[in-house]
């Protein structure tokens, strides 16, 4: 198993975008609230929560997934274990329900481009969002 340090020498080596905030999450430089953590995913609490539970769900390695849009039809079993981390942080800190956001570009309000899934819930949502 890849280590948090050897995953952001990885992602950092890509090439594929600047280092982000979560770089530093993953090389341990910055302080997260891990809720879950395996081999390729990484999933801690969001710094500036939107609901009583909001956690990001990230690859560990980024190789090129700075949103949504940029992945690759090779990285489909990285994206389906992703939202699988994600509905199983969903299910246990929300058991009333929950929602899972990606933000995409710049009309998606995205703002750190390392591919993230927005786990939200502990409260009753609205819809639509804004
Ligand atoms: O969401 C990016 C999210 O990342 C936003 O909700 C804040 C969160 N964030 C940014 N920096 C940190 C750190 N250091 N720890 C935890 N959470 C963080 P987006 O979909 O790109 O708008």
């Amino acid at each position: 198993a890849k280590d948090a340090a050897a995953a952001y020498k990885s992602s950092d080596a890509d090439g594929a975008g600047p280092a982000t905030a979560f770089d530093n999450i993953l090389s341990g430089k910055w302080p997260s609230d891990k809720v879950y953590e395996d081999d390729t995913a990484l999933a801690f609490r969001d710094i500036n929560p939107q609901a009583p539970v909001h956690v990001l769900v990230i690859p560990k390695i980024r190789d090129g997934l700075t949103k949504l849009s940029c992945a690759r039809e090779d990285q489909e079993a990285l994206l389906g274990h992703l939202v699988y981390v994600a509905q199983s942080v969903g299910k246990k800190e929300c058991p009333e329900g929950f929602r899972l956001v990606i933000n995409d570009g710049e009309h998606g309000a995205q703002s750190v481009y390392h591919l993230h899934i927005h786990v939200l819930g502990g409260r009753q949502l609205g819809w639509p969002p804004g």
